[in-house]
């Protein structure tokens, strides 16, 4: 790790299957713990209606900042490894899932892979990502415009704050 240089990256957390919140929560702390990575913002709890494919249950999102000298690949590696120790079955696109962790943006790259495109293709669209991105990052720069001016371009309706209180992610 040493020499490995630290960038800032953005992740976007959500579920609406068991205890989303308590699985997000040990998701962070997991990060957290890791000797390559840290949290260093996350934003307030929301709740949120579904978006895609809409006759399921409401979802809880957050978004968190980590310092990481983690790869792209890499920390969507960690972030799979995560979901997968917290039984993640992947059923349909969109449909019901207890965790989902999402590279949002991992410093100023611009990655198109195989398996990995920053920034996430669909984040400028969804107000379950741009507002709590905004809670914590609203001058990020996404495609040259920024968050808070992404935010302003989506529709908001029926996004709630679920916990303002930016520590949940210690306790719950
Ligand atoms: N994730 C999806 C599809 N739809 N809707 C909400 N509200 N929140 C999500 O996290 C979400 C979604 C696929 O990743
Ligand atoms: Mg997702
Ligand atoms: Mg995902």
């Amino acid at each position: 790790m040493a020499s490995e240089p630290v960038v800032r990256a953005a992740l976007g957390l959500g579920g609406n299957i068991g205890d989303p919140v308590a699985a997000m929560a040990r998701a962070l702390r997991a990060l957290d713990g890791r000797a390559d990575t840290s949290v260093t913002a996350v934003s307030r709890l929301y709740r949120t209606p579904p978006w895609g494919k809409t006759d399921q249950a409401w979802f809880f999102n957050a978004c968190a900042l980590v310092e990481t000298a983690l790869q792209p690949e890499a920390l969507l590696d960690v972030g799979l490894d995560i979901e997968r120790s917290m039984k993640r079955e992947r059923i349909e696109r969109w449909g019901p899932r207890t965790i989902d962790i999402d590279v949002l943006l991992w410093g100023e790259a611009a990655i198109a892979s195989e398996r990995l495109t920053v920034p996430h293709p669909r984040m400028t669209e969804r107000a379950f990502v741009l507002m709590p991105l905004a809670d914590i990052f609203p001058d990020g720069m996404v495609g040259g415009r920024s968050v808070t001016d992404w935010l302003a371009a989506v529709d908001k309706a029926g996004i709630e704050v679920a916990d303002a209180d930016c520590g949940w992610w210690q306790r719950a």
